[in-house]
């Protein structure tokens, strides 16, 4: 068998994909021209040859302006049912989605549009792929925390339909002690924690996550090697990171995948995932990360299926619930 094949055939779980973050360009320009809204590119063509990023910031000013073109309920189901196709195409069996409801509130889309249309898509993506599925709001950390309370107060009549929360945008800056207050009160509520940290911010924001919000898995940490201290501690905790190789090199946290340090995580006994956290922009679904991860670094076919079981056990898919992949 292949590795490709191997690969596809891996029961997984994805962990770390920001729903808006699978806008390819072909749907972003129907949606755009169906309601009327103007992207700044001329062409899918022109939009794709965008993509060229130097750092989170450069992407994130791109995939905000992209999210433009969402703005009914039927266009966030269109684009949480062509993620649903293409990662059941790649063998994953749960997903658990990030979405970014800021983004689209700013622009006056009602935070209940953007939740009614993804949770309609995960609802038939069970039906028709069997793949379960969770939503984790995500808070941008570039807003204020007071801001952040608001968008909590949206989110608190749909509570039982938003399984976590988590952290994301512009990362540098932005620590997660600025959000102490905010992350309490989500854990009242019962809600499951995580943030991304160390993807382009300093180890001691990655303590801070858990510290702090208390987080139970970190979005990337792969700056966690920088001290030795926080591997140790990560590894006896046994702290799932949702690691997104593709993603870290477009966003050149490494200069190629050659350098990337997952293998190296993975050797000091951390509990690795991988993920594609924005696959339309980063040029690779899960299987296209896995795959050019596992030809980069020589990972083997054990390591391969040690990564894919990590996914399915660092779910937030309760014991009670679980299908037969665990
Ligand atoms: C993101 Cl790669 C990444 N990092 C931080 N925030 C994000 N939002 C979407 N993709
Ligand atoms: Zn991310």
């Amino acid at each position: 068998m292949d590795l490709e094949t191997y690969i596809r055939a891996l029961p997984k779980a994805e962990l770390h994909l920001h729903i808006e973050g699978s806008l390819e360009p072909e749907m972003m320009f129907a949606l755009a021209q169906r309601n009327g809204v103007t992207l700044p590119w001329s062409s899918v063509e022109a939009t794709r040859a965008a993509y060229a990023f130097s750092d989170l910031q450069s992407f994130l000013d791109l995939y905000y302006a992209g999210a433009a073109a969402l703005i009914h309920e039927q266009d966030f189901y269109e684009l949480a049912m062509a993620y649903f196709a293409r990662a059941h195409a790649d063998g994953v069996v749960h997903a658990e989605l990030f979405f970014d409801p800021q983004t689209h509130t700013e622009r006056g889309v009602a935070f209940q549009t953007v939740l009614d249309g993804l949770e309609r898509a995960c609802d038939e993506a069970r039906v028709q792929y069997g793949i379960s599925s969770r939503l984790i709001l995500c808070f941008l950390r570039h807003l204020s925390e007071d801001e952040g309370f608001a968008t909590l107060e949206q989110a608190v009549p749909h509570v039982s339909r938003i399984h976590g929360v988590g952290l994301d945008s512009s990362e540098k800056g932005h620590p997660p002690s600025k959000f102490a207050r905010l992350f309490a009160r989500c854990r009242e509520l019962g809600l499951h924690i995580v943030a991304h940290a160390g993807e382009e911010g300093p180890p001691a924001y990655i303590v801070e996550a858990l510290d702090l919000l208390k987080v139970e898995r970190i979005d990337h940490g792969v700056r966690a090697a920088e001290d030795p201290a926080l591997v140790e501690r990560l590894v006896r905790e046994q702290t799932p990171l949702t690691v997104c190789p593709l993603s870290n090199i477009k966003l050149c946290v490494f200069p190629t995948l050659q350098d990337h340090n997952l293998k190296q995580l993975l050797d000091a006994g951390l509990k690795v995932t991988i993920n594609s956290d924005d696959p339309a922009y980063f040029g690779g679904y899960i299987g296209q990360n896995f795959l050019a991860t596992a030809e980069a670094l020589h990972l083997s076919r054990a390591e391969l299926k040690r990564i894919a079981r990590n996914s399915l056990e660092a779910s937030f898919v309760g014991d009670a619930e679980r299908t037969p992949w665990l």
